[in-house]
């Protein structure tokens, strides 16, 4: 099962519910903030009571006073909202480092590495819930998704005071009016309704192209965070074209072994982690399949990598019954840098560094795990390096 791993995050009514919260006599009032109904001048926010009337933010103050004349008008006081706000976002990087803030009540969260220290994502978002309500006094309305959008739009559904998660964010978001849609503008919102067209998958149906470039790419499959000061995605791997084409499914373990085992070194020499693996087979008829398959966190670890890799090589040999001239696998999602997991063991990762200090030091070839060793059959073994007929790597 995929897992939502984008949070966004808003606060309800904000101006309107920070006045309430120094002011707890305005508390189920409906309260508007921005100016007196007899000055010139726009609504900032009103809270939900007085939403009930009509009255939104951006509407003229004497407009407010006339659809809701029972109504309590406050002016607005920046420098406490915008004290709120920095205690908000603090409280947020608290659960991740990677927190965006968009406006001045709602920020972006990517949770997919700090979801290892809880239970669920859906126990992560919850807890962020409560401690940002506590600590702000305020109530806030979250979204999980798997991209922004997707988020952002389950905020909404939430709003007031929700936790909302979007399983299906094709079909969620299929059905929603267009002007639930931010970012299209309201020229071409008249425009499309007067052709008919309300709802996000009558415009798929009529106008694919349109739809394909304003609404499909906000739709992220990938299994990290699509933030856009995030360096691209490196991703580091090793293959190797055998001297002739193998049939023995021992050997080809081996060549595979030998491969992650460089990996494996790489990472741990680079400081990197490695989020996913990806196995690359070639068949003698020359046809090529990859599989891949999210690690379970973030690690450098040899074992982890190998036993995911061990699996997609077996799930690609499956493919056809010949032998393989090729055999390749990489790793994806890198990062520098993991949140920290302290309910999982790091013994294999304290295992491949004892190993790989050992390879620093008495060289590559001084230490391997008995599965590589059938490479010694059919290859010279140096001091740095078993000498593969065509090994070949990328960065
Ligand atoms: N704001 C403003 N003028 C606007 C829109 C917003 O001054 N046209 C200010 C007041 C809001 C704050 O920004 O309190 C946050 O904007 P939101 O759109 O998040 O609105 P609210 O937080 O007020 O309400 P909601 O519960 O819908 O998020
Ligand atoms: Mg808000």
């Amino acid at each position: 099962m995929k897992i939502p791993f984008v949070l966004h995050i808003d606060i309800d009514a904000f101006f309107a519910a920070v006045e309430v919260m120094l002011n707890p006599y305005l508390k189920g009032k409906p309260v508007i903030v921005g100016g007196m109904p007899d000055e010139r001048g726009v609504v900032s926010t009103a809270s939900y009571e007085a939403r009930k009337y009509g009255v939104h933010s951006g509407m003229a103050l004497r407009t407010a006073g006339q659809k809701c004349p029972q109504g309590i008008f406050v002016r607005g006081r920046y420098h406490v909202y915008s004290r709120i706000s920095e205690k908000f976002i603090a409280c947020l990087t608290r659960f991740s480092p990677r927190v965006e803030p968009v406006s001045i009540d709602e920020a972006y969260m990517d949770l997919s590495g700090s979801r290892y220290l809880h239970s669920s994502v859906y126990a992560l978002a919850e807890k962020i819930k409560q401690t940002v309500e506590r600590e702000t006094g305020l109530s806030v309305s979250v979204g999980l998704g798997f991209s922004r959008l997707g988020a952002k739009l389950a905020t909404e559904a939430a709003k007031p005071g929700g936790l909302f998660f979007v399983a299906d964010e094709k079909t969620f978001i299929s059905n929603l009016t267009l002007e639930k849609i931010p970012g299209i503008g309201n020229h071409t919102l008249l425009i499309l309704q007067a052709m008919g067209i309300k709802r996000v998958k009558e415009l798929e149906r009529a106008y694919p192209a349109i739809w394909k470039r304003s609404i499909a790419p906000h739709f992220y499959s990938q299994s990290h965070y699509p933030a856009a000061r995030e360096a691209k995605t490196k991703s580091f791997s090793r293959e190797t074209t055998f001297p002739e084409d193998i049939s023995d499914r021992d050997m080809v373990v081996s060549h595979l072994a030998y491969l992650v085992d460089r990996l494996s070194v790489y990472l741990i020499d680079h400081d990197y982690f490695a989020g996913r693996v990806e196995v690359k087979a070639r068949f003698s008829d020359f046809s090529t399949y990859t599989k891949r398959m999210p690690l379970e966190y973030p690690t450098y670890s040899y074992n982890n990598i190998w036993s995911r890799a061990l699996f997609l090589l077996d799930q690609l040999m499956k493919k056809k019954k010949l032998p393989l001239r090729l055999v390749g696998v990489k790793v994806e999602d890198i990062a520098g840098q993991r949140d920290l997991l302290p309910f999982i063991s790091i013994r294999s990762e304290q295992l491949s560094r004892g190993v790989t200090d050992i390879k620093r030091r008495f060289g590559f070839s001084s230490i391997f795990t008995a599965r590589e060793l059938l490479l010694e059959k059919i290859y010279p073994v140096e001091r740095d390096a078993i000498v593969l007929k065509t090994a070949s790597l990328t960065k």
